[in-house]
C-alpha cells in the first residue's frame, strides 16, 4: 500500500501533534499484515518499534496496545535511572541504556526532563555495607561510575537524610552513582511513539491480543485481537506484567510472577531534595519532581495479583520509613497512590530473546527496574528481532538460562525489596 493510501486508511485526530507541531498518527485500524507485530505500547514496546525503524530500517511494524499508549507501568513508575548493577551481564545492558539516555533528548528531539542528579542507595547494616562496597568495586571494574559515601558524607550530599545513630535502622553509608537520576516518563513514551510513527510504525490502541495464528510447524503467523486478525511472521511480546498470560496461550510457561508495586506522590512541597535516595532495607525511595511533588515508592506487594490499586498496609509502612529517614516529610500531605503490575523472574533479571516457537520473541521480566532500561532494552530487542538471533547484550538473558542454570542473580542490586 502506498503512503497516501495508508494515510487515508487512518483517522488522524487533532491531538496527534507533537510539541513542535509535527503531525503523526496512531492508526485507528491495523492493516491486515506487517513484517513485525509488537504487543504492548509501554516504554519497551515503543522503544523496540523505534529502534527497529531507526537501526534496522524495519518500518512495517504494528504496535498493538490493549489500553492506551504508555498507560501501563510506563505511566506508573517512579522514573529512577541508574546502571550500578552488580553482575557483568546486567552492568553491560543497563549502562548501555544509561549511555543512550545521555543522548536521547538529542536523538528524539524531545525534552525528556532527563536529570542526572545522582542516586544514593543507603546501607543500614554491616552486611549492607559490605555488599554495597563490593558493588561499588564491581561497578568500577565494569566502567560504571560508583562511589562509597560514609554517613557524614551522605549528610553532606543530602542534608535532609537523618543519619542519627539512634534510628531503628541507622544509616551507615551509601553508594552514589552521580550519572543516575530521573526523567519524565510520559514524555519518554510519547517521544518514542512520535518518532517511531513518523518513520512509518502503526500504533493501534484499544486492541487487545486474544490469541495467536500459527502456521506450519507451529510457526508464528499473526495474532487474533479485539480488532480482528493481524498477520506477521514475527511477533514480539513486550507486555510487562501480562507477558506470561499471553505466552500461556501458545503453551509457553514462563518463570514469572506478577505482583503489584505501589508508589505515591505528595502534594506540592517546598524544594528540599535534589537527588534520589533509596533504601532497600527500610522499603522506601524518594525523589522530588521539578514541580515539587515528592515521588515515593515502596517494596512490592508480597502477593501475586493484577489489581492496580495495591494494599494499604504497604503504603503505611512506606510512609513510616520515609518519615523516620526524612523527618522533614512529617509536613508532607499525601496526594495520590497507585500500583503497577510488575513481572519478576526468580533471578530478578529480564528475559529477552527468541523462543522455541519460530517467529515469537520475548522481552519481559524487568520487574521493579525496567524504566531505566527502556532505551537499552528496545535497542537490544530490536536487533534480536531483526536478525532472529539474540544480540550480544541480550544473549545472557535468554529463556534457556532457566534450564541451563546460568541465572543472573541480581538480587544484590535490587533497589526495592522483592
Ligand atoms: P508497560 O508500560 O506496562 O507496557 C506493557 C503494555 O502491554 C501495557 O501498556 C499493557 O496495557 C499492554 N498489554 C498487556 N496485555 C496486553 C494484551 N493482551 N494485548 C495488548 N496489549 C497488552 N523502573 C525503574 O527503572 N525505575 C523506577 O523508578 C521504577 N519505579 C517503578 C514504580 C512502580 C510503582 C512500578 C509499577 C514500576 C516501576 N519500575 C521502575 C518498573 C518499570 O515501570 C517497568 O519495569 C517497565 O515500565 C516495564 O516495561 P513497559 O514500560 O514496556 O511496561
Ligand atoms: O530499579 O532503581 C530501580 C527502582 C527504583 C524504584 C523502583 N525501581
Amino acid at each position: 500500500m502506498g503512503a497516501s493510501a495508508r494515510l487515508a486508511a487512518r483517522t488522524i485526530s487533532k491531538t496527534d501533534m507533537d510539541e513542535n507541531g509535527h503531525r503523526y498518527w496512531r492508526a485507528a485500524e491495523p492493516k491486515p499484515a506487517y513484517d513485525v507485530i509488537v504487543v504492548g505500547a509501554g516504554g519497551h514496546g515503543l522503544s523496540t518499534a523505534y529502534y527497529l525503524a531507526r537501526n534496522h530500517g524495519i518500518t512495517d511494524v504494528c504496535v498493538v496496545e490493549k489500553g492506551w499508549l504508555g498507560g501501563g507501568n510506563m505511566a506508573r513508575n517512579t522514573t529512577i535511572i541508574r546502571s550500578n548493577y552488580l553482575l557483568d551481564e546486567s552492568a553491560a545492558i543497563y549502562d548501555h541504556s544509561l549511555k543512550l539516555w545521555e543522548g536521547l533528548e538529542e536523538d528524539l528531539g524531545f525534552d525528556l526532563q532527563f536529570s542526572q542528579r545522582g542516586v544514593l542507595n543507603l546501607s543500614h547494616s554491616l552486611q549492607d555495607v559490605r555488599s554495597s562496597i563490593r558493588r561499588v568495586n564491581a561497578n568500577r571494574l565494569n566502567g560504571v561510575d560508583a562511589e562509597w559515601l560514609t554517613a557524614d558524607e551522605v549528610k553532606e550530599f543530602c542534608p535532609i537524610v537523618n543519619v542519627s545513630p539512634s534510628l531503628r535502622y541507622p544509616v551507615m553509608g551509601a553508594t552514589l552513582q552521580r550519572r543516575g537520576g530521573i526523567a519524565r516518563h510520559d514524555k519518554v513514551a510519547w517521544g518514542y511513539a512520535t518518532r517511531a510513527s513518523q518513520r512509518g510504525v502503526d500504533i493501534v490502541e484499544h486492541c487487545e491480543v486474544t490469541g495467536f495464528v500459527r502456521g506450519e510447524g507451529g510457526r508464528m503467523e499473526g495474532l487474533e485481537t479485539t480488532r480482528g486478525t493481524i498477520r506477521a511472521p514475527k511477533v514480539a511480546l513486550v507486555a510487562a506484567g501480562h507477558t506470561s498470560v499471553l505466552a500461556s496461550m501458545v503453551g509457553l510457561r514462563l518463570p514469572i510472577q506478577s505482583h503489584p508495586l505501589q508508589a505515591l506522590v505528595s502534594a506540592l512541597f517546598e524544594p528540599v531534595l535534589d537527588c534520589v535516595v533509596m533504601s532497600n532495607a527500610v522499603h522506601v525511595y524518594v525523589s522530588q519532581a521539578d514541580k515539587g511533588e515528592l515521588v515515593m515508592g515502596a517494596g512490592i506487594d508480597a502477593y501475586n495479583g493484577y489489581g492496580q490499586r495495591g494494599s494499604f498496609h504497604v503504603i503505611e509502612h512506606q510512609l513510616a520509613a520515609a518519615v523516620e529517614l526524612f523527618p522533614i516529610f512529617e509536613h508532607a500531605k499525601l496526594l495520590r497512590t497507585w500500583a503497577g503490575i510488575v513481572d519478576v523472574c526468580p533471578d530478578a533479571s529480564p528475559i529477552i530473546g527468541p523462543t522455541p516457537i519460530d517467529g515469537l520473541f520475548l522481552n519481559c521480566g524487568w520487574g521493579t527496574g525496567g524504566f531505566k532500561a527502556t532505551p537499552g532494552s528496545g535497542w537490544a530487542f530490536a536487533e534480536t528481532i531483526a536478525t532472529g538471533e539474540p544480540s550480544e547484550l541480550a544473549k545472557p538473558f535468554g529463556l534457556e538460562r532457566f534450564t541451563t542454570g546460568a541465572l543472573i542473580d541480581e538480587h544484590g542490586a535490587a533497589a526495592v525489596a522483592h
